[in-house]
């Protein structure tokens, strides 16, 4: 009875914050507290002639909150995700820019310098973004279901949109990039509905700078509050592929997606890298037809790179011959071994910055646990479309409802490394093709 009582409210919420993002005006908002006081009448009257509660098993949450035994408010969500009515601002992404590394399918962040001081701006608010556009019908017509394959079909990939929280407009927020040594301030805007923070995950830095909010008295700020803005300001003094996601009320709000990546490029870098590409990984669980994410639960139905599942990730174009690095970060609750195809790669950095080159290990698939970044880097000496995903095969199936690889098309966590042969007219597909593995200067 009090699930179904605690099913109605999640309901009715719901559609309240659908409204909001479907551009519908909302004239009022449906608090827990207006449907407790609608329960007093004839419904509540209903609900226990069917359900027959007896006194013993009604909790604090089935009566008006001014009959709690305990005097706090039980009914109000002091914690909404989404705020009715709220306009929210739309930031710029622009300004200048470092240019080098590839976040996929993500626009980069831009900064202004303050005197010596690189100043980026991030705004937490909450997003509708597309989790992908499926594929379409004139998509399907293209794949090679003819003939005999018609009776072993597949069936498409759907459209789904989430409405998470992220900052400037994307989830998840954009890559900050910097260099070794530079002084950088990072501006929060907090437009979400609660306090909120920015933890740098992996930094070395001063105490009051970490960016863990919260109200125990071992937290060196209270965490910012809505409408309220922030600034952090540090010194870079490590290199590598670090994070940064909310400190406060991290469940929820890391759930629903505040987080992204930070790039520090090293101040002399040992050698040039022609192609870097970024990409976070994340998890998320949906009802069907539901685009909140449920964070409480940890069965994935959606495994995105950069907030997107394949068909819509952008693919990695790169030259026969280019030294690629790809950078991952992982902010989900697993573990996810990403594997690429074709190649063997050197595992060259983690959240603690590039791994000196005797300490460098080879492998074929990169795991990356939750709160890590793994660096790899390779030459791309092997030509063809190859397959670059995790290895957790259920992380390419989005919701599970189909098999994945080849017989669907792509989904989840799924991209490919697209290495351009040098030669125009060799085709990777003809079996006929020349092929030889690589020299040692090829690979190294
Ligand atoms: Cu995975």
């Amino acid at each position: 009875m009090l699930t179904n009582l605690a099913n109605f409210c999640y309901t009715e919420t719901l559609s309240t914050i659908f409204q909001l993002w479907e551009g519908t005006p909302i004239k009022k908002t449906t608090t827990r507290r207006d449907f407790f006081r609608a329960l007093t009448g004839a419904t509540i009257a209903t609900v226990a002639t069917a359900g027959a509660i007896t006194a013993a098993e009604k909790s604090p949450l089935n009566v008006n909150e001014s009959n709690t035994s305990s005097g706090m408010d039980l009914t109000q969500d002091q914690f909404p995700r989404i705020e009715a009515g709220r306009e929210y601002s739309i930031p710029s992404l622009m300004g200048k820019q470092m240019g080098t590394v590839n976040t996929l399918s993500q626009p980069p962040l831009g900064y202004e310098m303050d005197g010596d001081v690189k100043v980026f701006k991030l705004i937490a608010q909450p997003v509708r973004v597309p989790i992908t556009k499926g594929t379409t019908e004139a998509e399907r017509a293209n794949l090679r279901i003819k003939g005999p394959y018609k009776k072993f079909s597949s069936r498409p990939t759907y459209p789904k949109d989430m409405i998470a929280w992220g900052y400037n407009g994307i989830c998840p927020g954009p890559t900050l990039e910097a260099i070794e040594g530079d002084r950088v301030r990072i501006i929060l805007k907090n437009e979400t509905p609660e306090p909120t923070s920015i933890h740098w995950h992996g930094f070395e830095l001063p105490y009051a700078q970490d960016g863990a909010a919260g109200y125990h008295r071992f937290n060196a700020h209270l965490p910012v509050l809505p409408g309220d803005t922030r600034e952090y300001e540090f010194t870079l003094y490590q290199s590598g592929t670090l994070l940064y996601h909310t400190g406060f009320n991290v469940m929820k709000q890391d759930g629903l997606g505040l987080s992204g990546l930070f790039v520090i490029h090293p101040k002399n870098p040992t050698h040039k890298i022609d192609k870097d590409f970024a990409i976070l990984l994340q998890t998320w669980n949906f009802s069907p037809g539901n685009p909140n994410p449920d964070i409480t639960n940890m069965d994935v139905s959606f495994a995105t790179f950069n907030g997107k599942t394949a068909p819509d990730i952008e693919m990695m174009n790169v030259n026969q011959g280019e030294r690629v690095r790809i950078r991952i970060g992982n902010l989900s609750l697993s573990p996810h071994p990403i594997h690429l195809h074709g190649y063997t790669f050197n595992i060259v950095g983690t959240t603690g910055g590039p791994i000196k080159e005797s300490a460098q290990w080879p492998e074929a698939t990169v795991n990356v646990p939750p709160g890590t970044t793994r660096d790899i880097e390779f030459i791309a000496w092997n030509p063809g479309t190859w397959r670059f995903h995790c290895h957790v095969l259920h992380h390419i199936m989005n919701a599970m409802t189909d098999m994945p690889m080849g017989i669907a098309p792509d989904e989840g966590m799924f991209t490919h490394l697209n290495v351009i042969p040098k030669e125009p007219n060799y085709d990777p597909k003809d079996p006929n093709s020349p092929w030889q593995p690589p020299t040692t200067e090829e690979t190294e």
